[in-house]
C-alpha cells in the first residue's frame, strides 16, 4: 500500500476508528512518556508513579506530578493533529470513533466528540478527580485554587482520575473501542508506541477484521509491522497527507 491508495482507502472508508497516543499531543508541546521526562521527573519513570502502589504510599508525591501535568495541560493548546482529526469526525459522523490513550483533554478541546462521532478517553483524564470512597467524579479546581490532595464536596480526597498501571480500564469505554475497531474499515493508530494494553490491542482487533490500518508516527513502532501502512511523520503533517 502507498500513500495515495491508503488516502483513497480512508477516503472511501464509511467506518473509521482512531487510536491516539501521547504522540498527537507533542506539538502541543505535553512531553510524550518516551521522551527523557524533563528536570525533577528526569529521575522517575511514569509506569513508577501511575501506579495504585505509588499513591497509596506518597499520595502527595504523586498528586505533585499529577497537579503539575494538570497546569501543563490547561497551559497547552491542541494542535493542528487534532483539529484535524475533529474535521474527519465531522466528514465522517456517527461512522467515526476516536480511542485515546492521552489524559490531556486535548481531543474534546478540539471538538472530537461533538461532531456527530464518539471520542472516548480510554485512561481517563488530568482535568477531573475521582472520589476515593464514592467514586464520584468532579472537576478540579483551578490550577492557582489546588490544594493537594484535593477534597471533593463530600469533604473525601480526590484521587486523580486516571487509569493507573494495573488497573482495569472504564469497561463500557473498553467495550465500545473494541466494537468499533472490529468494525472499521479503516484504523488510524496515530503518535503511539502501542506497547500499552489492552489500548494498543485496539489496532490488531482492527486488523484482524480485515480493516486497512494505517499509522502515522515519525518513527517506527511495536505495530509497525502488523499493520497496513505507516505515514512516517509528525502527527500534523501526516493526518494532513492523509486528509487533504
Ligand atoms: C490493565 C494514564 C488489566 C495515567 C496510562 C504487569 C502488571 C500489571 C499490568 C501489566 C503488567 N504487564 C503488562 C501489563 C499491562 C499494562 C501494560 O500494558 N504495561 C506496559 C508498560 C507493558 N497495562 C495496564 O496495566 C492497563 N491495565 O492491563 O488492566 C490488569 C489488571 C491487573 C493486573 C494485570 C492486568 C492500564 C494501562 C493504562 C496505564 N495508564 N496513562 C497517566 O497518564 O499518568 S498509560 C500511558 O502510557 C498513556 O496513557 C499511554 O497509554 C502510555 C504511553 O504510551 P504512548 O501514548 O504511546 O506514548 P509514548 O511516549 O509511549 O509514545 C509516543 C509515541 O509518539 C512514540 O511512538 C513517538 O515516536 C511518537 N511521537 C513523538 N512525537 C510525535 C509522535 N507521533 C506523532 N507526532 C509527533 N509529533
Amino acid at each position: 500500500m502507498d500513500l495515495p491508495q491508503a488516502r483513497a482507502a480512508l477516503q472511501r472508508a464509511r467506518r473509521v476508528a482512531v487510536l491516539t497516543g501521547a504522540g498527537v499531543s507533542a506539538e502541543s508541546g505535553i512531553p510524550t512518556f518516551r521522551d527523557p521526562q524533563s528536570g525533577h521527573w528526569a529521575r522517575f519513570r511514569p509506569e513508577d508513579l501511575a501506579s495504585p502502589g505509588a499513591y497509596a504510599r506518597d499520595p502527595g508525591f504523586v498528586w505533585e506530578w499529577y497537579a503539575g501535568r494538570y497546569r501543563d495541560v490547561l497551559r497547552a493548546e491542541p494542535n493542528r493533529g487534532h483539529h484535524l482529526l475533529a474535521e474527519l469526525e465531522r466528514r465522517k459522523g456517527a461512522d467515526f470513533f476516536l480511542a485515546t490513550q492521552n489524559v490531556d483533554g486535548l481531543h474534546a478541546r478540539a471538538g472530537s466528540g461533538t461532531r456527530g462521532g464518539t471520542l472516548v478517553e480510554l485512561h481517563g483524564n488530568l482535568i477531573t478527580g475521582r472520589d476515593e470512597k464514592t467514586g464520584e467524579v468532579f472537576p478540579l479546581p483551578e490550577p492557582d485554587a489546588l490544594t493537594l490532595p484535593p477534597l471533593s464536596p463530600n469533604g473525601h480526597r480526590l484521587r486523580p482520575n486516571v487509569v493507573w498501571f494495573g488497573e482495569y480500564l472504564p469497561e463500557a469505554a473498553l467495550w465500545a473501542a473494541q466494537r468499533a475497531f472490529e468494525e472499521a474499515e479503516v484504523a488510524l493508530i496515530v503518535g503511539t508506541s502501542g506497547v500499552v494494553y489492552p489500548a494498543a490491542g485496539l489496532a490488531l482487533d482492527a486488523r484482524r477484521s480485515g480493516a486497512v490500518v494505517i499509522e502515522v508516527n515519525p518513527e517506527e513502532t511495536e505495530l509497525t509491522p502488523l499493520l497496513s501502512f505507516s505515514v512516517r511523520d509528525v502527527a500534523s503533517r501526516g493526518l494532513a497527507a492523509l486528509l487533504e
